[in-house]
């Protein structure tokens, strides 16, 4: 199938009326996994703030004032503690998030130390530390790293929009490089940008294109960070977030579909149809990066309300 083509398939998903898009999202979604089990994952920002990169919604970006400091690499320590404390809480992957562009070959020794530290402690673990040059995903891969997370974050033919430092090419390179390195690939990307629904179904195409697709599939509802270019900007309505977790759904049916930014504004009847639309797993713990997330004893609580057991 052509690109264009499975943009216009996606697209048909996406304008299909809701409940009949619903209902196909929950038959694939049982087809492939257990429904009443929900995967957690928590975030750790391992560097914080000062990124040389554009990202117009990101509030880590050197080049806005967001009130968020550039602060050094955390130290080990710091690291293993949040890691206990998420396996303590029930995580069962550990991400650790970095402000770089990509990672320095000064700065890899030290990452490598936390991960072999975190899947000492029995969680799987995930990185995100921007792009990545030849050999870099095999020193992660040697170190313990299970997943490597890198957002295709938009279409195509959006991202210049929204990314000028980087192009989508080098999106995709990374992402081959972790593939060739033997990681398991967690891309996704972020919605209510002020995009249309013809961008959205792009996104979905793009990623349900990676051959093989995504293991997991993080959809982030823009958090809205004042001093961001994106700041202001429309939000995007409840429903229509739903129908693109419907869409990721059918069109990866394997895939891990992750509900992630944005929930902590998300009222609970709107993440109760995330999940039957087929999200099965959350961003878990009381922070993302530098933004609040859901707390932890609501989601217990909502997780309890919707009788969803956890992984
Ligand atoms: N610097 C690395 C990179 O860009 O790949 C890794 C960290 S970056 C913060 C990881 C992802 O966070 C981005 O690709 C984007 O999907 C997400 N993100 C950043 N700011 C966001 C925001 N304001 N709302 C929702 N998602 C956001
Ligand atoms: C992903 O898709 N979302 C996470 C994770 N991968 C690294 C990051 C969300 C960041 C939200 C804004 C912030 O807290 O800075
Ligand atoms: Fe930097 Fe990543 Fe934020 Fe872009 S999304 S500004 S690369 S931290």
């Amino acid at each position: 199938m052509s690109a264009t083509a499975c943009v216009d398939a996606v697209a048909a998903i996406l304008d299909l009326p809701f409940d009949e898009l619903l209902f196909r999202a929950q038959t694939v979604h049982r087809e492939h996994h257990d429904p009443t089990v929900m995967q957690l994952s928590t975030l750790l920002s391992i560097k914080t703030g000062g990124c040389p990169e554009d990202c117009r919604y990101c509030p880590q970006s050197s080049r806005y004032q967001t009130g968020v400091e550039d602060e050094p690499l955390v130290p080990l320590e710091t690291v293993v503690a949040a890691a206990r404390q998420a396996q303590a809480n029930g995580a069962s992957r550990f991400c650790m998030g970095a402000a770089w562009r990509g990672p320095q070959p000064q700065d890899l020794p030290r990452v490598l130390d936390m991960i072999a530290a975190v899947h000492n402690l029995g969680l799987e673990t995930c990185c995100s530390l921007g792009l990545l040059q030849d050999g870099q995903a095999q020193q992660l891969r040697a170190a313990g790293l299970d997943y490597y997370n890198h957002n295709l974050d938009t279409a195509a033919e959006r991202y210049g929009e929204i990314v000028a430092t980087h192009d989508y090419q080098d999106r995709l390179d990374t992402l081959a490089r972790v593939r060739r390195a033997g990681l398991r690939v967690c891309c996704g990307g972020i919605v209510g940008m002020g995009e249309n629904r013809r961008v959205r179904a792009g996104l979905i195409a793009q990623l349900a294109s990676l051959d093989p697709q995504p293991d997991s599939v993080p959809i982030n509802y823009l958090v809205q960070v004042p001093g961001t270019p994106l700041s202001g900007t429309e939000p995007l309505d409840w429903l229509e977030f739903v129908r693109t977790i419907a869409a990721a759904r059918i069109t990866m049916p394997k895939s891990m579909v992750r509900l992630s930014a944005g929930r902590q504004r998300m009222p609970d009847e709107v993440q109760a149809l995330c999940f039957l639309a087929g999200a099965n797993s959350i961003f878990y713990g009381e922070k993302l990066l530098t933004t609040g997330n859901a707390d932890v004893e609501h989601d217990k609580a909502l997780l309890a309300r919707l009788g969803l057991r956890t992984a």
